[in-house]
């Protein structure tokens, strides 16, 4: 069976309010997070998405970021390697779900990469080095991108308090916009990182947070709600803009991205 665009989803568990966060800013509330992750789930079949839904596995409070467990690179599904003792195990579910869509498949096996820190365009990929991602894990990627796909990496070591890469950074591939090159969000913070750039960069300023976390489909953007500079900046670039409320995965770190694994 072949769909043109696929998101792997995860119903948040009855546990999330127990999920790892940086700091505390507050505890998920149930009912309304999986409110909030049935909109989310909406807006991407609105966004042609054809979704597949795992149930809740409340072993796991996290297991709702689908993204980190599983990284996709063209063709190929490869296993990640959580690092954190409360989320090993997420790996197989992930995997698991997806395997069958993938011709290759490969694993992590030396180190600590989680999907979060990966970003892949057309041209390079990102990987952050994180308290999550560690060179080992990187390098191993960055070896299995070059082997093939003969794709360079660029390592970008993350300040202490941003959990993930993508959390920061977003890719676009911006046809039907002012940019049909493609282009990259950045949150203020991390903009040196991507001044080599191949790619128009659209910088979220330093108090939006996840203002650089966003998912687009052609000219349709979905972004955190309450981030009105980054809604500005995106109307500007071309952008028919979708805010999100995502506060109760805010609360534990999580992001737009974080909730899915998105593939053609
Ligand atoms: C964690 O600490 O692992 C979760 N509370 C948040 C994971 C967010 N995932 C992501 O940024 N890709």
């Amino acid at each position: 069976m072949f769909f043109h665009k696929v998101a792997l989803v995860r119903i948040p568990a009855k546990t999330i309010d127990q999920g790892l966060r940086l700091k505390d800013i507050g505890t998920p509330d149930v009912k309304k997070a999986i409110r909030q992750h049935q909109k989310y789930c909406e807006t991407l079949a609105l966004f042609g998405y054809t979704l597949i839904v795992l149930p809740p596995d409340t072993q796991y409070p996290d297991s709702v970021f689908v993204e980190d467990p599983a990284i996709i690179l063209k063709r190929m599904l490869i296993k990640g390697q959580m690092r954190k003792l409360e989320r090993r195990g997420e790996e197989d579910a992930v995997y698991n779900a997806l395997a069958l869509y993938f011709r290759h498949h490969l694993a992590i096996t030396d180190g600590f990469l989680e999907g979060g820190d990966v970003l892949i365009t057309p041209h390079c990929l990102y990987v952050g080095i994180s308290s999550r991602t560690n060179y080992d894990g990187a390098e191993q990627l960055a070896q299995i991108a070059k082997k093939y796909y003969a794709l360079e990496t660029k390592f970008i070591e993350l300040p202490k308090h941003f959990l993930h890469l993508k959390g920061q950074v977003s890719f676009h591939r911006g046809e039907h916009t002012q940019y049909p090159g493609g282009l990259l969000m950045v949150h203020e913070e991390l903009v040196n990182d991507f001044c080599d750039s191949a790619y128009h960069v659209i910088v979220t300023p330093h108090n939006e947070r996840f203002g650089a976390n966003a998912i687009s489909d052609a000219n349709q953007i979905m972004i955190h709600a309450g981030r009105p500079c980054t809604k500005k900046l995106l109307e500007k670039a071309g952008f028919r803009v979708t805010p999100l409320a995502m506060s109760e995965f805010e609360k534990i770190d999580g992001a737009l991205s974080c909730l899915s694994k998105l593939f053609t």
